[in-house]
């Protein structure tokens, strides 16, 4: 067993390798932090005014409550909303740029993007109410822009959030509105949370948890559009066969990582690559190589087969292989001490945001309206880098899995449509029916380093799948999958239940693609986790009944980000039973942790459930299923 904490063969290389030069990594940041402050652990340590940090010391007389009388569970409850309103802000202000992007587009003030996929601009546009009959392409597409980007700055009370409205069934959308969570703009919503939590506002848990739960919504809200409008300027994925692990950098050619979460430049970089081939020949190396990071890695793998290098807890690890020229970072999940680590080589960190910056590092603002000349001014420096790059001290792990990804949802219709033609979904209804599979779970979510990088990604997907339990998965979890080979053909062959194998032969049968589907399907970045729920819309709705009888459960195994807290929001008011992998600062306060976990399923027949030892949280997700199954069968 190594002495790292990571069941990442290639990364325990790279751990090694730091360690001989002295490069402190997250993990040994990690192993600094402990033992954990208690109250900061539990969320009962308030910050919220200069008067803090208050902690609640029961024993002290008066120390029960912080010095303004904020309760235990009005500290937590305060806490916890806080994250989901900085996750909120992070999804929405991403899918607000692209849709500033794409307005640009549809009012001809750019040229570096255009309309890729134009039926999705029209589906999108029907869907959200939007005419389409006889009108322009132009035309339809500045309106769906300027639909997303009025999302943000509505103040009439009166009105709803467009896409949540539409994407939702009825139903939930009654339950929703009951409960006054229902949002109408997102900047509101999100300003109104900080009003609510500020020092001697809101002292009510559950009043501040429904608050909460409203910027949740505008959390899924900003990433439906965020990719609803990502597909329609750089085209709706379909299944890619390519690699994952640290074994993609190719001692050979240029590396270039891409890592983040927004598309907009790496995109640009993608293209700009394919035209200074050349230069990186002319440079010594024998091409190009794209690599991806997180989520940015996420969205160029799913729209052009970019192979992922790492996800989140392993991001420096690329760096230490030597053979990394640039890594080029936007926004999000993007660790500071990248530059450190590029110190010890002559890798360059190139940021592209203005908000995101890293000192020491070269920055190349994002600006639409030259956004291929960046790309290849940024790719030229990755080029120039190479040429200093020191052969000596190039150390690349021989570790790369086949990677079978790109499931949209289109792209599983796609394929679940050579079996249906008129009804793709009621392919996962009637192997479900059929009892064939349980049901179906989205993994997803972050690395924590609480646990071993990895470790609860992988079990969960391991035991859920020889539970015939139909995987899908998106972000880290993703990538976790990927990186351990077990996002391909051979994956299914080893790990599927019975029932599960039966169904992927009846699909590899008909699919007609040139590799087997793989044991997860890979529907993208984290604000794609909107396709997931699109997935749960539409069992809903073909099985007739609401989302809280749906065999379809959510696992973040391994949780970490404020965005991943607002996803596991969304999705328990969505009426998803939620799993997470690390113990929530939400014990603190056993009446809050008892409104999350026991009384939200009451009200949204969702919750979360923590627990940390994989093998019991997808023992208890199979329960669920089951249940399920078992009341919708009466
Ligand atoms: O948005 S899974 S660590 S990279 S937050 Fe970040 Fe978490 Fe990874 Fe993607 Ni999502
Ligand atoms: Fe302390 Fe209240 Fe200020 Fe929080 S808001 S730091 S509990 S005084």
């Amino acid at each position: 067993m190594s002495e790292h904490k990571t069941i990442d063969m290639a990364a325990i290389q790279m751990l090694d390798r730091a360690k001989e030069i002295g490069f402190l990594t997250t993990f040994d940041r990690a192993k600094a932090q402990e033992p954990r402050c208690t109250f900061g652990n539990t969320g009962i340590c308030c910050r919220i005014c200069l008067q803090g940090p208050c902690r609640i010391l029961p024993k002290k007389p008066g120390g029960n409550k912080g010095i303004c009388g904020a309760a235990d569970y009005t500290i937590v409850a305060r806490n916890t909303v806080r994250y989901i309103a900085g996750g909120a802000a992070a999804h929405s202000d991403h899918g607000r740029e692209i849709a500033e992007v794409l307005l640009s587009v549809a009012e001809g003030r750019v040229h570096d993007y255009k309309v890729t996929d134009a039926d999705k601009l029209v589906k999108v546009a029907k869907k959200i109410g939007i005419e389409t009959e006889g009108r322009e392409v132009m035309a339809i597409c500045k309106d769906v822009a300027t639909a997303a980007l009025a999302e943000f700055g509505r103040v009439d009370e009166t009105k709803e959030l467009t896409w949540i409205n539409a994407y939702t069934n009825e139903e939930r959308l009654n339950i929703w509105r009951k409960t006054a969570i229902m949002p109408s703009g997102i900047n509101l919503s999100l300003a109104k949370l900080l009003h609510q939590t500020h020092i001697g506002v809101d002292s009510d848990p559950v009043n501040i948890i429904f608050g909460g739960l409203k910027a949740a919504l505008c959390d899924i809200d900003g990433q439906h559009l965020a990719t609803d409008l990502s597909d329609i300027l750089f085209g709706t994925g379909v299944p890619v066969v390519t690699e994952a692990n640290l074994g993609a950098i190719k001692e050979d050619k240029v590396n270039i990582a891409l890592h983040g979460h927004n598309p907009l430049l790496s995109q640009m970089v993608v293209k700009a690559a394919k035209e200074l081939q050349d230069e990186a020949k002319a440079a010594g190396a024998t091409g190009i190589n794209l690599v991806g990071i997180c989520c940015t890695g996420n969205e160029v793998l799913t729209r052009e087969g970019v192979a992922i290098a790492t996800n989140f807890a392993t991001q420096e690890l690329a760096i230490m292989t030597g053979a990394m020229d640039a890594m080029v970072v936007d926004v999000q999940c993007i660790m500071p001490t990248l530059r450190s680590a590029a110190e010890c080589f002559h890798t360059k960190i190139v940021t592209t945001m203005p908000i995101m910056k890293i000192p020491g590092s070269y920055h190349f603002a994002f600006d639409e309206h030259h956004a291929v000349d960046s790309a290849k001014e940024i790719i030229r420096l990755a080029i120039d880098a190479y040429k200093n790059r020191d052969k000596a001290k190039v150390c690349i792990p021989n570790i790369r899995n086949k990677v079978v990804a790109g499931f949209t949802l289109e792209a599983m219709y796609n394929i679940f449509a050579k079996v249906n033609p008129e009804n793709p979904i009621r392919v996962i209804v009637d192997a479900i029916e059929a009892g064939e599979i349980k049901g179906v779970a989205a993994l997803i979510g972050c690395n924590n380093l609480k646990g071993t990088h990895d470790h609860n990604h992988t079990t969960i997907a391991k035991e859920l799948a020889k539970n015939d339990v139909l995987l899908i998965a998106t972000g880290c979890s993703a990538q976790a999958h990927a990186l351990a080979g077990m996002m391909n053909g051979d994956a299914v062959k080893e790990y599927a239940g019975e029932g599960l194998k039966k169904f992927y032969a009846r699909l590899n049968a008909v699919a007609g693609l040139t590799e087997e589907l793989p044991l997860m399907f890979h529907m993208g970045s984290c604000v794609d986790n909107s396709r997931c729920q699109d997935l749960a819309t539409a069992l809903a709705t073909e099985m007739g009944v609401d989302y809280a009888q749906v065999p379809y459960v959510v696992s973040a195994p391994e949780a970490m980000s404020e965005k991943a807290v607002a996803i596991g929001s969304w999705n328990v008011a969505y009426g998803n039973p939620t799993h997470v992998g690390v113990i929530a600062p939400t014990v603190g306060s056993q009446l809050v942790n008892d409104v999350v976990t026991k009384i939200a399923e009451d009200v949204f027949g969702g919750f979360f459930f923590w627990e940390t030892d994989p093998v019991k949280a997808s023992e208890r997700m199979v329960e669920i299923l089951e249940e399920r199954n078992w009341k919708n069968a009466m």
